[in-house]
């Protein structure tokens, strides 16, 4: 008997992704560097399906049928390079190699460029949802060629988290699309948090409630329109009390938010596009602040309001709900308008309606919300942006005083609201008929001669400025 997918990396993710395939009727073959993971795995879970372990590299791509279809679970960076360099030498022309893990886009990019010209698919594939989702459906999203799908396609598809039948997995596009969109998906989850965690802090010290108050706003909002995995977890990690000393377990727990790198790789693609994503910026960057607790300590004195319970007033819940949800409208647009550049950039020919529909579910960010992107998309697909779609300008619009109302009250209480704030500014800046940016391009054109464009003639022009008359010249 062969198997029709082998995994190599039997860690955790690993070890649940082969267990899923194996409980879908796949004859799945295993192998790990360390051989003891392996046996592990037949001698606790043996019974979900058939394994075919193996104890070398030849002896497992010896199990497999081909095409050969090998996922790669291991740690990203140079240990997925080396399992590459491995297993590539004993494959044949058309095999499949599938790395599952978290790698860079850039990487999968060199990486399927290489493999390709040795014959063999390379299939950079972002899979969500941590181990939970590994084993009981994650959100899978495939690079690589649309051949590799049409033969890897259909596992995935079985193995995948599944909305009304429809698998949470895709084609995304070709060679390192898959682990973009990945990476942007999980730039989209650190921006929704930290505006979560804006709306705790505002309706805490504005609006003078205690954790348990709010995880039942929290409770209040996951049935409505905000209804999410995350909105959800708030609700209990805010319920939660600490054991030990009887306090919100919020209350214990250190305030500095820690990261492991896809929020940052984001936002470093976004500045190398020009695209403005600064919901998922502020949220970096608003980790990165809490978690230097040296200048914040060298900080904690400086002047400013001290917040005042019930400064919000009483329709304070109503307006952060709000709030949330336009802010939170607003960095998935950023999200979405950074993968379309990336498509145009890389020539992937990404379907942005695909992307929400595949995470609807086995992904953290998973949300009724996804289903009015893919409407979104649906009826407009070369839409520019999410907010001029009819239900998100409707939304937006009908947010916006409340929205404007907590921005200006977490600024007059002191509180710091990065992500509210910004995304209203990125709002008001795209609504703008006119933005300061012409007198930039006037200081540009003063001190370095960049020269500008005008608003009622073709081509470029350059004044003068260093001349008695400020003449004009076309450049
Ligand atoms: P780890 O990232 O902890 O990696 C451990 C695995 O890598 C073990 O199987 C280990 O073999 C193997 N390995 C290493 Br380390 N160096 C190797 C080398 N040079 N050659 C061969 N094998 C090597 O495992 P994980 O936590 O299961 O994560 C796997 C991947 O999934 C990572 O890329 C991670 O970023 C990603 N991930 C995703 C999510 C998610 O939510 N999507 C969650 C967690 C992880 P050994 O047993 O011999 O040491």
């Amino acid at each position: 008997e062969k198997a029709q997918i082998g995994v190599t990396g039997l860690a955790v993710m690993g070890r649940n992704l082969a267990r899923n395939f194996a409980r879908h009727g796949h004859t799945v073959a295993l192998h790990n560097r360390t051989y003891r993971r392996t046996k592990e795995l037949v001698e606790e879970f043996g019974s979900e399906g058939t394994f075919l372990p193996a104890e070398t590299a030849e002896q497992f791509v010896a199990s497999l049928e081909r095409p050969r279809r090998v996922v790669i679970m291991v740690k990203a960076g140079k240990p997925t390079d080396d399992v590459i360099e491995e297993f590539a030498p004993l494959l044949d022309e058309g095999d499949m190699l599938i790395d599952a893990g978290n790698a860079h886009f850039a990487d999968t990019r060199r990486r399927e460029a290489a493999l390709r010209e040795r014959g063999l698919h390379f299939v950079g594939t972002g899979v969500s949802g941590g181990e939970e989702g590994a084993l009981h459906g994650p959100s899978i999203m495939p690079g690589g060629s649309a051949e590799s799908y049409v033969s890897l396609g259909p596992l995935l598809e079985d193995i995948a988290a599944k909305v009304d039948g429809v698998p949470c997995c895709t084609h995304v596009g070709p060679d390192g699309a898959g682990h973009f969109v990945k990476m942007v998906h999980n730039g989209i989850e650190y921006a929704d948090m930290q505006l979560i965690a804006e709306a705790y802090d505002i309706l805490r010290r504005a609006g003078g409630h205690e954790p348990a108050e709010i995880a039942q706003i929290f409770q209040g909002w996951n049935s409505g329109r905000l209804g999410s995995y995350l909105i959800e977890i708030t609700a209990e990690v805010l319920r939660q009390n600490d054991a030990k000393t009887g306090h919100p377990f919020v209350d214990v727990v250190l305030d500095q938010a820690e990261q492991k790198g896809t929020g940052r790789w984001t936002v470093q693609a976004a500045l190398d596009l020009g695209v403005p994503v600064s919901g998922i910026a502020e949220a970096v960057f608003a980790r990165a602040l809490s978690g230097d607790p040296d200048t914040r300590a060298a900080a904690a004195g400086l002047p400013g309001p001290a917040p005042q319970a019930g400064a919000g007033g009483t329709d304070l819940q109503a307006d952060v709900e709000q709030a949330l949800f336009a802010s939170k409208i607003v960095a998935y647009a950023q999200g979405f308008q950074q993968i379309q550049a990336a498509s145009t950039e890389y020539g992937w020919d990404i379907d942005p309606g695909a992307m929400a529909t595949i995470w609807r579910d086995g992904c953290i960010i998973r949300a009724k919300f996804l289903d009015y992107i893919k409407q979104a998309y649906d009826k407009q697909p070369g839409l520019a942006t999410l907010l001029v779609d009819d239900y998100f300008q409707e939304a937006v619009g009908g947010a916006q005083d409340a929205w404007r109302r907590v921005v200006a009250l977490a600024a007059q209480q002191g509180i710091a609201a990065p992500g509210f704030a910004s995304a209203l500014a990125y709002y008001d800046g795209l609504r703008a008929q006119r933005l300061p940016a012409a007198l930039i391009q006037g200081q540009r054109d003063f001190f370095g001669a960049h020269t500008y464009r005008r608003v009622d003639a073709d081509g470029s022009f350059h004044t003068l400025w260093a001349t008695d008359d400020r003449g004009e010249v076309s450049a």
